[in-house]
């Protein structure tokens, strides 16, 4: 269905391209507001409510999960969020599949309840969490991401959970304990691919532990103001926006705080091409491909414009620092 425009133009009636009336008027009285001259941090906290307001529209397709705005520096972009159907169909999760639509179709056999997280290694107070006593371990936040394939595509995810840290500070990490590695689930039962050759199961991730107290890095546990659909990695997975999209491991099972750098799916897989850190970079290239630019899934698919990708992936500001001497062609 086609809407004629007054200019005899046409658009798509797609979720998100209207403008509903209390979003438009958000939006003019945040304007007013900015010819006041509006001081900065008020002005950072108003437009994320109306970027939340604006952007984040529940899909109605899963349970609620509702949260507060984000107080972390740097968690709302006010980009344009991609349309939920993009990214719950363009997806990368080789335990259901290596084609983008593959997740999508696949996925629905992942049982996400019974599940437990277990946290174990060098921490003072090791335990196992059921899923629902973690998700209300500390308060739910709405953070607006963007997150950055290596592969070349970006989207933009309105995701809800909090920082890993609140996680981290419960255990107790001993000084030793300079790793955090991710371990997710891989059942035969219901993952068709986890046994192929694709890669060595279980997929793990990792992160040093400063990358993972960084308040940015987040446990999530939903999107879009619903709980996560489990080819986005429900029940709980991990997002860390600065990093390229496979450092976000879905589906986690296990956090395990280690002395040494651990091992990661895709380091095991081509060591010359995945590095530990895989800190977005454009002036760092893939062995076999640029990564200067990057393109916006639903911005016209293979034909969508480049744009230019950033250092850290637009969070230099707030991440920097984690890196600050270190050679980043050498840590890729
Ligand atoms: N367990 C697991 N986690 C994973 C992957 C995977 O194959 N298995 N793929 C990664 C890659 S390569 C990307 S780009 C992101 C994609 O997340 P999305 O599908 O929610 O956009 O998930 C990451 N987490
Ligand atoms: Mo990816």
């Amino acid at each position: 269905m086609l809407i004629p425009t007054r200019d005899n133009g046409y658009i798509h009636p797609c979720a998100g391209e209207i403008t509903p009336r209390a979003v438009y008027e958000q939006r003019r009285a945040m304007l007013r507001l900015l010819a006041a001259g509006a001081g900065g941090a008020a002005m950072a906290g108003w437009a994320g409510r109306v970027a939340l307001a604006d952007q984040v529209r529940r899909p109605g397709r899963l349970a609620p999960l509702p949260g507060a705005p984000s107080a972390v520096p740097g968690a709302v972009t006010m980009e344009k969020v991609t349309e939920y159907q993009d990214a719950t169909t363009y997806n990368n999760f080789y335990e259901f599949g290596t084609d983008k639509s593959d997740p999508a179709r696949n996925a629905h056999t992942l049982k996400t309840r019974p599940w437990t997280v277990e946290v174990e290694g060098l921490v003072n107070k090791p335990r196992r969490f059921d899923i629902d006593e973690l998700l209300k371990l500390s308060a739910q936040e709405d953070r607006i991401y963007r997150l950055r394939c290596v592969e070349g595509w970006s989207m933009v995810i309105p995701w809800v959970g909090y920082s890993l840290a609140e996680l981290i500070k419960r255990v107790e990490p001993q000084g030793s304990a300079k790793y955090v590695e991710f371990v997710t689930l891989a059942d035969k039962a219901t993952m068709p691919y986890v046994g192929s050759h694709v890669l060595d199961w279980p997929y793990t991730e990792g992160l040093r532990l400063d990358e993972a107290m960084h308040p940015l890095t987040l446990l999530a546990f939903g999107m879009y103001g619903e709980v996560l659909p489990n080819q986005n990695g429900a029940p709980v997975r991990i997002v860390v926006p600065w990093k390229y999209g496979f450092k976000s491991a879905k589906s986690i099972v296990k956090i395990r705080f280690v002395e040494k750098e651990p091992g990661t799916a895709w380091n095991k897989a081509a060591r010359q091409e995945y590095g530990f850190y895989s800190n977005v970079n454009p002036d760092v290239d893939h062995p076999r491909w640029s990564q200067a630019t990057e393109r916006r899934i639903g911005e016209g698919g293979l034909f969508a414009k480049k744009r230019k990708t950033l250092l850290f992936n637009g969070y230099e500001a707030q991440v920097g620092q984690l890196y600050a001497g270190m050679d980043l062609r050498k840590f890729y």
